[in-house]
């Protein structure tokens, strides 16, 4: 089993594509990882954001896809609209399952993306998803709905799932995730304390592809991304997850 992550670099190695590719390994699936955005961060604020060209993230995703049959991805930090652009038109040629994790901002509070990220996303990556995985504030900027309460998450969750399949992460929601297919289901869940949380999202969405790749339905897989990244951080350290927690030591 394949998968691929189109996704940001986080030379501290707790979110982005290195997050992803530990999440992958650790579900038993071959990981490959496209580089979207330079950072330099560590796991307590972002200095600095350097874009990669559109031509050399098409590069990376067309030279990695003439050798291996990909079907299933997720991506992360994409950063500009150019770039979401990209990757949209990507998904369609390569005919790939993807589950997007719309990022736009650090959990310290830097952005992680620019002018008219949100519109792009719902305009060209959205439509062409399997599933978009927002937390509640990038919720709020693709359903245009403040969220303060499950029942705000559940307006948003519907409006998003206008165009395409979703969940609103519940990091703030006392750890309920709030699914919409059409149906709403709350995935009942639980706050762990814990300073090691950098990369639980960016591990969610990749958990939920790994599921996917391994052949798991999609509910299935949502459920199962939500109890190993509660593990991962339960059993986390140095400020993020680990994701070889069957492992222990780290
Ligand atoms: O957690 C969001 C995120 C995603 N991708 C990259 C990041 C971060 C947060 O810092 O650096 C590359």
């Amino acid at each position: 089993m394949m998968a691929m992550t189109i996704a940001g670099f986080d030379p501290s190695g707790g979110a982005g594509t290195l997050n992803d590719i530990k999440t992958f390994h650790a579900l038993g699936v071959y990981g490959t990882a496209i580089i979207t955005v330079l950072t330099a961060q560590n796991s307590k604020r972002v200095e600095v954001v350097e874009p990669v060209s559109t031509d050399f993230i098409n590069k990376q995703i067309e030279t990695v896809l003439e050798e291996y049959p990909i079907k299933y991805a997720k991506t992360g930090m994409l950063y500009t609209k150019e770039n979401v652009k990209l990757v949209s038109e990507k998904v369609v040629e390569h005919d790939l399952n993807v589950v997007v994790d719309p990022v736009m901002v650090a959990g310290c509070g830097t952005l992680l993306s620019i002018d008219g990220y949100a519109a792009s996303i719902k305009k060209y990556l959205l439509p062409n998803s399997l599933l978009a995985t927002p937390n509640i504030y990038e919720a709020e900027q693709l359903s245009g709905i403040k969220i303060h309460s499950l029942d705000d998450a559940v307006e948003a969750a519907i409006e998003i799932g206008k165009i395409c399949n979703v969940v609103v992460t519940g990091g703030h929601l006392n750890g309920h995730n709030v699914f919409y297919n059409g149906t709403v289901k709350v995935i009942e869940g639980e706050i762990v304390e814990s300073k090691n949380t950098h990369g639980t999202g960016c591990s969610y969405s990749a958990a939920v592809a790994a599921g996917l790749a391994k052949g798991c339905k999609l509910l299935e897989s949502i459920e199962m991304a939500g109890e190993f990244v509660k593990n991962s951080v339960v059993n986390g350290e140095w400020g993020t997850l680990n994701q070889f927690y069957k492992f222990k030591s780290i």
